[in-house]
């Protein structure tokens, strides 16, 4: 994945509270355009494995039941500085912090149902596309 593209899942507080089409409506607002997307549920090794990196937190067992209690919708998105816009339009990972106008501002309840998820890189954004993504699956 080049690295204007960034990984996103629309986590399943989010898709059970009815707000994917809102949430992808300022995606591509926010310029993004969709380049991969898929409609799943993960199960519980999948989502211990994404967030591996999480794993001596002490939110990883909630972080990875929460993100399997429902379904979720994982895509790719392209844009000039992908990451970094990306993260500025979803807003900070409590969202009580997050800024005004935001998707975590406007669409999550709590840090653990926050919403959205944006890859904090450009090294893990083209990793997490590849865990969800196969060739054949990109635009
Ligand atoms: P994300 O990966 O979902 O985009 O969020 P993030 O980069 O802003 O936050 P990260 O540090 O990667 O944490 C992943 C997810 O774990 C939950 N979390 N809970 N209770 C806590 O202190 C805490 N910290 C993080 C959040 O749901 C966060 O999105
Ligand atoms: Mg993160």
């Amino acid at each position: 994945m080049a690295t204007n593209r960034t990984f996103t899942m629309i986590k399943p507080d989010a898709v059970a509270n009815g707000h994917i089409g809102a949430i992808l409506n300022d995606i591509i607002a926010g310029g993004f355009k969709i380049v991969a997307m898929k409609y799943i549920q993960l199960s519980t090794e999948t989502a211990g494995n994404f967030y591996a990196v999480h794993k001596e937190r002490p939110f990883y067992g909630e972080l990875v039941s929460f993100m399997t209690s429902g379904p979720i919708v994982a895509a790719i998105l392209e844009k000039d500085n992908a990451v970094e816009d990306f993260r500025t339009l979803i807003g900070a990972t409590n969202p009580a912090d997050a800024a005004e106008g935001t998707i975590r501002n406007k669409y999550a309840k709590s840090i653990d149902a926050n919403a959205i998820h944006g890859s904090d890189s450009n090294e893990n954004a083209e990793i997490e596309g590849n865990f969800f993504f196969s060739q054949f699956e990109r635009f």
